[in-house]
């Protein structure tokens, strides 16, 4: 077990999210104390000596705000505050202790492009009107011709501009880069930026270690608001170089204040508060300008999550990725799944080019996915820098493919006429315990909001605890050598020259070998003092296809 989190008089510890490995939980699916079927702030309370027993450093935790949750949470009603369905202030002030004093850090996650509809400034500037000061806390325009002020799509599908009906007045259009439902903030505006500087010491003074930044790479908009080139008649969401929504070089002043609101807590017992930028940008030179000593602290890298399982792709992954973090003192920060991907369970099973889309039309061997999920894990828990575990990752949880379209509550599925069933099949609620739904993600028999497989009484954390050859067992194993180990964590990778074709083969100093064989047939074991762990049995002094072995050299 860790040490608590320094409260008082101790000496503040700065680095510790250089190594951290952060257990992502999606509050509405984690687990229910009340029993209405959403996960809330009382049940991750009640969860977390399991998260300080499975090894973690911390836990960021998705939006907990009052929202409407047409997306999830990422609509933001009230920054201040927490969503009534999951909970109090209160409770998140207790959680907040509990957690400190398992040693567990706390980020949660801030969404700065945009709010919900139902945030109070957004309907106080409908209720305004055109031309209002309060419109211009939003991006509001006039359209000519009856058509959108420009050719920018939403997220979700369809334009990312709404035109808001006759009968409010003066069918102006407002920017939505992702639902209708979450106009875009206008960044330009100091009130704006001023009420992100509030919201941020507003948690900060409460005691959170950080936060996750959504699309840390979208508050800046190009002024001129240029229309997007067409690819394929439609037009691009891609993120090229100049993207008047995207990659704007105005995002980087955002993070610059924020990082000197972060600093100015150094003294504090707890230490500097920290963020992890969330941008879906390549290549890693791009991602590198955001995690520059006075801006973000680190950033999810997700090349290695799009990376397909493959030798050569990771390591050039790898290798490019470090390089340019490590030139801007950065650490690298590793992760395999979150809320909004396929699982990696699922992802692995399948023909690489399916990988990341097709839900429910695609083969996919879940056996076979299981096997790389273990070994990829080990993989991702060797590499120099941090490293995050989306709820489930551990208990080798599949992408739930089947699930009724009536239960279907991302808003990809409305938007996008029903063609794209969306991101809930990786949302569906943990199963804890127990041999049918809600496997005691709830108390009692009720039903949570996603329905669960029928067949998941196997992969119940209760079921895997006590199989020393499970998911979840690994997991922990890892974690816990990871911990003892003083060449895991932040530091830096030899790659062995010894290692075959479809090999991916590093040492650490001191004395750590890791050796991932993704080759199709069994490769000898390399010489070692000992075999700390393994992802799979090993026979005949080899190491399996499909198997990562961590060795003392
Ligand atoms: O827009 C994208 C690519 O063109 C996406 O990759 C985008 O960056 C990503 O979907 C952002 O996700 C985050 O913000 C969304 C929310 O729905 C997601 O759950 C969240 O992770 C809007 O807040």
């Amino acid at each position: 077990m860790t040490d608590p989190v320094p409260d008082s008089g101790t000496k503040p510890v700065d680095d510790w999210w250089r190594s951290a490995v952060v257990y992502q939980v999606y509050p509405r699916s984690f687990a229910d104390a009340d029993g209405d079927g959403t996960g809330d702030v009382n049940g991750i309370r009640a969860r977390l000596p399991y998260l300080a027993e499975l090894g973690v450093d911390a836990i960021w935790i998705s939006p907990w705000y009052p929202s409407p949750l047409l997306d999830g949470g990422y609509d933001v009603a009230d920054y201040r505050d927490i969503n009534p369905e999951f909970g109090t202030l209160a409770d998140a002030d207790a959680l907040i202790a509990e957690a400190h004093a398992l040693g567990l850090r706390i980020l949660i996650d801030l969404v700065p492009n945009h709010c919900s509809w139902e945030h109070p400034w957004f309907k106080a500037a409908l209720a305004a009107g055109k031309g209002s000061p309060e419109r211009d806390l939003f991006w509001f325009r006039d359209s000519a011709d009856g058509k959108p002020p420009t050719n920018w799509p939403a997220a979700f599908g369809g334009p990312a501009w709404q035109q808001l009906s006759a009968d409010s007045g003066d069918g102006q259009w407002y920017l939505h880069l992702f639902d209708i439902s979450q106009p875009d903030w206008n960044w330009d505006h100091p009130k704006v930026i001023e009420e992100f500087d509030a919201i941020l010491r507003f948690w900060f003074d409460r005691g959170v270690d950080g936060f996750r930044i959504d699309v840390a790479d979208s508050m800046a908009k190009d002024p001129a608001l240029p229309d997007v080139p067409l690819e394929n008649g439609e037009p691009t969401r891609e993120k090229y170089v100049g993207n008047p929504f995207y990659d704007q070089p105005g995002v980087h002043t955002i993070h610059q204040r924020w990082r000197a609101i972060a600093d100015e807590y150094a003294d504090t017992p707890q230490g500097p508060r920290v963020f992890v930028a969330e941008a879906w940008l390549s290549p890693a030179e791009r991602l590198a300008q955001y995690v520059r000593p006075n801006e973000l602290h680190s950033a999810f890298n997700f090349d290695a999550l799009r990376a397909k399982w493959d030798a050569k792709e990771l390591r050039e992954v790898i290798d490019h990725t470090t390089e340019n973090l490590w030139a801007v003192g950065a650490p690298a920060t590793w992760v395999l799944s979150n809320h909004d991907t396929i699982r990696h369970r699922t992802r692995y099973g399948r023909d690489p080019k399916d990988a990341l889309e097709g839900a429910g039309v695609v083969p996919t061997d879940l056996a076979l996915g299981l096997r790389r999920a273990r070994a990829a894990a080990l993989l991702e828990l060797a590499l120099p820098g941090g490293a995050y575990i989306y709820q489930g990752d551990e208990l080798g949880l599949p992408e739930v493919e089947d699930l009724p379209e009536d239960k279907l509550d991302d808003p990809t599925w409305e938007r996008s006429g029903h063609t794209v069933r969306g991101r809930d099949g990786c949302r569906v609620p943990i199963p804890w315990s127990g041999a049918e739904p809600p496997y005691g993600f709830g108390p009692g028999t009720g039903q949570p909001w996603l329905p669960q497989p029928s067949d998941w009484a196997p992969l119940t954390a209760e079921a895997q605890s006590g199989d020393p050859g499970s998911h979840l067992n690994l997991y922990k194993a890892a974690l816990r050598i990871r911990h003892d180990h003083p060449a895991l964590g932040e530091g830096r990778l030899t790659w062995d020259t010894d290692a075959p074709e479809g090999v991916l083969s590093f040492t650490r100093d001191p004395g750590f070998r890791c050796v991932v064989n993704l080759t199709d047939r069994p490769i000898p074991l390399p010489a070692h003092e000992q075999i700390l762990l393994s992802s799979e049995p090993l026979t005949n002094n080899e190491v399996p296809t499909d198997t990562t072995v961590w060795l003392q050299v």
